[in-house]
């Protein structure tokens, strides 16, 4: 039985849920979209993803056609229909049908679509054992080129590093930006622990202001773990206590191994598994109610 889609103000079946040829999202990559998580029937954060969605809508001048009430609304309806508790839910807004040309004045209406779908979970062993990461040779987008805070459509620079990893057969890798600082992971956030206290790179450089990395940002201060924002290469990771990532999907997960490098001891450290302990807390505490409670 296939999923119920929610699509430019319907709920339809998966089957009919069909976009044009000629809808740029698929032309140009003209568009944005989030990743989003429910657990036990409520979504996590909902407001800083229907934030992210709505700033990046107002810089690419996209009009996304109903208010974040609606569209919060829509989302728990979408997931209603599905009878999800605990899932993932992807969020997408295309600039709408167009002609062949660039032009997005072309394009009199965008197009909304929400996939509330069950989550595949990564396997428990990240979690337990660790991954291992490479360095990507594909450098992350500048800043100047393209702002980070969007979540664009168009994720060709991350899938370029994604066969990288692919190919060295890891899960994961390092994004570096392009004067060579350590920038983030192709969809995950990258934190250090170095003498009890947490670095992660700076926004500026050129990294996705992810929901989950601000979480754990706040989950770190609540614990009186000292949290820094610093530029840094490969080297400190290398040389860091623990390395782990954040993301939706991810949550936290450890990384034990960069370039052949074993870190610290080569197992998941003392802090992350603190903070992804919290994170869980965190995730089953609070967030917006899909159904009556
Ligand atoms: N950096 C990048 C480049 C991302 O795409 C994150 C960090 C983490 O952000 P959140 O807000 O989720 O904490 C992301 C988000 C996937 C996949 O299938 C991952 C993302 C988006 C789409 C697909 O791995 N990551």
């Amino acid at each position: 039985m296939g999923l119920t889609i929610y699509l430019d103000g319907e709920l339809v079946p998966e089957s009919e849920a069909k976009v044009s040829v000629f809808d740029h999202g698929l032309l140009y990559g003209d568009g944005i979209f989030e990743g989003i998580r429910a657990y036990d029937g409520r979504v996590f954060r909902l407001d800083e993803h229907l934030d992210r969605l709505y700033q990046g809508a107002q810089t690419l001048m996209l009009d996304i056609p109903v208010s974040k009430q609606e569209m919060s609304d829509a989302l728990c309806a979408t997931c209603r229909a599905n009878d999800i508790h605990d899932g993932y839910i992807r969020l997408v807004v295309t600039r709408g049908v167009g002609d062949l040309g660039l032009d997005p004045r072309k394009c009199p209406t965008p197009s909304v679509i929400i996939i509330a779908a069950q989550i595949a979970l990564y396997p428990e062993k990240y979690y337990t054992e660790g991954l291992e990461l490479i360095t990507c040779a594909t450098r992350r987008v500048p800043p100047d080129a393209l702002d980070p805070a969007l979540k664009p459509l168009n994720y060709l620079n991350n899938i370029m590093a994604k066969i990288e990893t692919t190919r060295a057969g890891v899960p994961e890798g390092i994004m570096l930006s392009y004067d060579g600082y350590v920038s983030e992971c192709t969809g995950d956030n990258l934190f250090l622990v170095v003498d009890g206290a947490l670095v992660t790179p700076p926004l500026h450089i050129g990294n996705l202001k992810g929901i989950t990395r601000q979480a754990v940002i706040g989950l770190a201060e609540a614990e009186g773990i000292e949290v820094r924002e610093e530029l840094f290469r490969s080297h400190q990771v290398y040389n860091a206590d623990e390395v782990f990532l954040t993301g939706t999907a991810a949550e936290l997960i450890p990384a034990v191994k960069v370039d052949g490098r074993s870190i610290g001891d080569g197992t998941p450290g003392p802090v992350t598994g603190k903070l992804l302990e919290r994170f869980q807390q965190l995730t089953r505490s609070e967030g917006t109610p899909i159904y009556d409670e």
